[in-house]
């Protein structure tokens, strides 16, 4: 038995064999303010440092079914093609769950992200197929086991199975059952998310590619992890005392001191476009005047705000083009 076959046989015990006709659940897109930057296990998805993030009010929402000859899946309406990556990719990480070898599926998935704001997103979807996984087979997993199992779909699905505020504990075991999201007890309802698109064509370079090509080649690597340690306790800290001045000084250092280690890669790695470095400047023009608004970027070239509610109206001005997305909390 492969690993992770065996890891899953660990997490989900016993099965009674009974599936419901069809279950359906939702996941949240995630946005990482401390980031998941690098793995200790590339098979497991193990990461190298703990991670922090706030859950968005889009996501997607996933239904199960049982098919008979063949595994079929549908996004947003359309039928997605056997031979695409989505497709394998999904197929493989339903290997590990079918109770028979012959037990297909049929999958029916939405994306309630704005196609516009870039933000499709693997964590939310095997995030929601693991969630209804768990109702179609009536597992009743614990939310670690859960996290545990999303984890093994794509990295940053273990935090998508909470809302609000998650933290991603690494773990230190080497079959990383203590490695899954947890849920943080924060709540920030003045804390405000918008999107600056910068582009919404598909990433040059995937970022299981780039994270394990800066793990091998950047020599800034070696400073993530210390620099991720201290962002992570500062923005803890500043959830506590909603310091929104150190929070957002936290987090947007610790998404540029990420692009810099991709920057210092070999090949180099930049999804950084024009119109990244324009938002980027005017975000921090806007700051030298007095406005508390402050950037984060995942791996890809869109910038994400973060602002507090009483600046609204000043944000937008700034960024008529900004979409603002509600937090989940
Ligand atoms: C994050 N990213 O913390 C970081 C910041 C991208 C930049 O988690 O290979 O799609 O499936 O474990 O989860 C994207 O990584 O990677 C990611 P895999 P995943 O949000």
């Amino acid at each position: 038995m492969n690993r992770r076959k065996e890891i899953v046989s660990r997490l989900i015990p016993h099965t009674t064999g009974a599936v419901l006709d069809s279950a359906t659940a939702f996941a949240p897109v995630n946005i990482a303010l401390a980031k998941y930057w690098g793995k200790r296990d590339i098979e497991l998805h193990l990461p190298v440092t703990d991670s922090l993030s706030v859950a968005l009010s889009v996501g997607t929402t996933t239904t199960l079914y049982q098919n008979t000859h063949q595994d079929v899946i549908e996004l947003n309406g359309s039928p997605v093609a056997e031979s695409s990556p989505f497709f394998q990719r999904l197929t493989q990480f339903l290997d590990l769950v079918r109770p028979s070898p012959s037990f297909r599926f049929r999958i029916v998935t939405h994306n309630d992200v704005p196609t516009a704001a870039g933000l499709a997103s693997s964590a939310s979807g095997f995030a929601a197929l693991t969630l209804s996984l768990n109702r179609f087979f009536q597992w009743n997993l614990s939310a670690e086991s859960l996290s545990c199992l999303a984890r093994l779909g794509s990295g940053s699905a273990c935090r998508s199975i909470f809302p609000g505020f998650v933290l991603w504990q690494k773990g230190d075991r080497d079959d990383g059952m203590d490695s899954h999201g947890i849920a943080l007890p924060f709540s920030w309802p003045e804390l405000k998310l918008g999107i600056l698109m910068a582009s919404s064509t598909e990433k040059p370079i995937s970022s299981s590619l780039a994270m394990k090509r800066t793990v091998e080649t950047s020599p800034l690597y070696s400073i993530w992890p210390s620099v991720l340690e201290k962002d992570l306790r500062e923005l803890l800290e500043t959830l506590e005392t909603k310091d929104f001045s150190r929070f957002g000084s936290s987090l947007e250092r610790n998404a540029l001191t990420m692009h810099a280690t991709m920057h210092t890669a070999s090949p180099p790695i930049c999804y950084w476009l024009e119109e990244t470095v324009h938002y980027l400047h005017t975000v921090w023009h806007a700051r030298e005047q007095g406005l508390q608004i402050f950037a984060t970027m995942d791996a890809g070239p869109n910038v994400k705000i973060l602002f507090l509610a009483s600046d609204e109206l000043h944000v937008r001005s700034l960024f008529p083009q900004m979409m603002e997305i509600p937090l989940r909390s």
